[in-house]
C-alpha cells in the first residue's frame, strides 16, 4: 500500500465510438458531473486512442469525438472546473502506456474478460490494441496519479489491473510513485441492461437500436424504446428482494432509481403493486425530462465545432503541465537519459 499522500483526483474516460447511451450517461457522467462537484481536480477524456483498437472510420471518429465532448459540456461538465480532454492531444497517455506494456504480465491480460468478450471467436483476428487496452487505460489513470476512477461495474476488472500495475511498478523500481487508484462503482445503475435482452449489458455497438436510449433519441423514441423494453407479466414489488431473477424489470427500476436520483427502496416504497403498463409512462417521462435538455444543448454545441475545439485545445494545455513532469518523473524512475540543453 502507498505510504505518500496524493492530491484527491478523478480522471475517468469515454470512447468516442458514437451510440452514447443511457447507461454511458447512469454509470459513467452523471457521476462524473457529481464529483466535479465534489472535492475533487477532475480530469474527463474522449479516449480516442481506445477508439481505434476496433476499426473506425476517420470522419466519424472526428464527429464522434467531438460530439463526445458536446455530450461532457451538456451533462453538466463545466470544461473551467474539469480539465476536458480527447487522449490523442496529451501524448504522455501513450508515453507511459508503453512503459506499462512492459510492466504489465501477458498472464494478467489474458484473464480480461472483456477482450474475451469483445474479440469472440475471432480473437486471432483482433487487434494487438484491443488485447493491450487496459494497460493503456491503466496510464490514462497514473499519468494523472489519479486516487478515484468512477466508472461503470463492466470496469472494475480492468481498474484492479491498473492497481496492479501501480503496486508492480512501486515494487520493482522500489518506490512509492503510483497511487493504487480507488474505484468508484457507485449508485443505482452500475450495469444498465439491454432493453431486448436483461442479461446483455446496454452498449454502444449492439446492432439493435432499440435495446438501449441514445443520448441524441427524441423524446417520442425514447418513449416508444421504454414502452417496448422487455419486461415480465408481474407488477412491481414494494422491496427489492422481489426483483431477484427479474433482470428486466429490475433493469427499468434502477434506471427510474438513478434518473430520479433515488434508491432503490425508495422507488420501490412508491410503485409496489403498479403494473408496467403504468409505470413505463412514468419512466420515459422522467427519462424525457432529464435527457431532452441534454441533448437539445448537444445539438446546439455541435453547431458551434470551432468552440469545442478551442476548450479541448485548452484542456490538453492544462492536462500537460501535469501530465509531463509525472512522465518524466517516471523515465528518471526508469533510467531514461534526459535531454540536455544545447
Ligand atoms: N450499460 C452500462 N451501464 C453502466 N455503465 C456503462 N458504461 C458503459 N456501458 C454501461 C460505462 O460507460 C463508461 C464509458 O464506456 P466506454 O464507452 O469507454 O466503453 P464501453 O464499456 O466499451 O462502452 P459500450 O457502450 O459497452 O461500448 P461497446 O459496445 O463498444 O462495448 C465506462 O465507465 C463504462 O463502465
Amino acid at each position: 500500500m502507498s505510504e505518500t499522500t496524493f492530491t484527491p483526483r478523478v480522471f475517468s474516460g469515454i470512447q468516442p465510438t458514437g451510440n452514447l447511451h443511457l447507461g454511458n450517461y447512469l454509470g459513467a457522467m452523471k457521476r462524473f458531473v457529481d464529483m466535479q462537484n465534489a472535492d475533487f481536480e477532475t480530469v474527463y477524456c474522449m479516449v480516442d486512442l481506445h477508439a481505434i483498437t476496433a476499426w473506425q472510420d476517420p470522419k466519424d471518429l472526428m464527429k464522434s469525438t467531438r460530439e463526445l465532448c458536446a455530450g461532457f459540456i451538456a451533462a453538466g461538465i463545466d470544461p473551467e472546473k474539469s480539465i476536458l480532454i480527447n487522449q490523442s492531444q496529451v501524448p504522455e497517455h501513450a508515453q507511459l502506456g508503453w512503459i506499462f506494456n512492459c510492466v504489465a504480465r501477458m498472464g494478467w491480460m489474458q484473464r480480461m474478460t472483456q477482450f474475451k468478450d469483445k474479440a469472440g471467436k475471432n480473437a486471432q483476428n483482433a487487434s494487438l490494441g484491443l488485447f493491450a487496452y487496459p494497460a493503456l487505460m491503466a496510464a490514462d489513470i497514473l499519468i494523472y496519479h489519479a486516487t478515484h476512477v468512477p466508472v461503470g461495474e463492466d470496469q472494475k476488472q480492468h481498474l484492479e489491473l491498473t492497481r496492479d500495475i501501480a503496486t508492480k511498478f512501486n515494487h520493482d523500481y522500489g518506490v512509492d510513485f503510483f497511487p493504487i487508484t480507488e474505484p468508484v462503482i457507485e449508485g443505482a445503475a452500475t450495469r444498465v441492461m439491454s432493453f431486448r435482452d436483461g442479461s446483455k449489458k446496454m452498449s454502444k455497438s449492439d446492432p439493435s437500436d432499440a435495446s438501449r436510449i441514445n443520448m441524441t433519441d427524441d423524446a417520442d423514441t425514447i418513449a416508444k424504446k421504454i414502452r417496448k423494453a422487455k419486461t415480465d407479466p408481474e407488477g412491481l414489488p414494494s422491496e427489492a428482494e422481489g426483483l431477484e431473477e427479474r433482470p428486466e424489470a429490475r433493469n427499468l427500476v434502477n434506471i427510474y432509481a438513478a434518473l430520479n436520483d433515488q434508491s432503490v427502496d425508495q422507488v420501490l416504497a412508491d410503485m409496489g403493486g403498479k403494473q408496467f403498463s403504468e409505470f413505463k409512462p412514468m419512466l420515459a417521462e422522467l427519462a424525457v425530462s432529464k435527457l431532452a435538455p441534454i441533448s437539445t444543448e448537444m445539438a446546439r454545441l455541435m453547431d458551434n465545432q470551432d468552440e469545442i475545439d478551442r476548450i479541448l485545445a485548452r484542456g490538453s494545455q492544462r492536462a500537460r503541465e501535469i501530465t509531463a513532469p509525472i512522465l518524466r518523473k517516471t523515465y528518471d524512475i526508469v533510467g531514461m537519459v534526459p535531454p540536455v540543453q544545447l
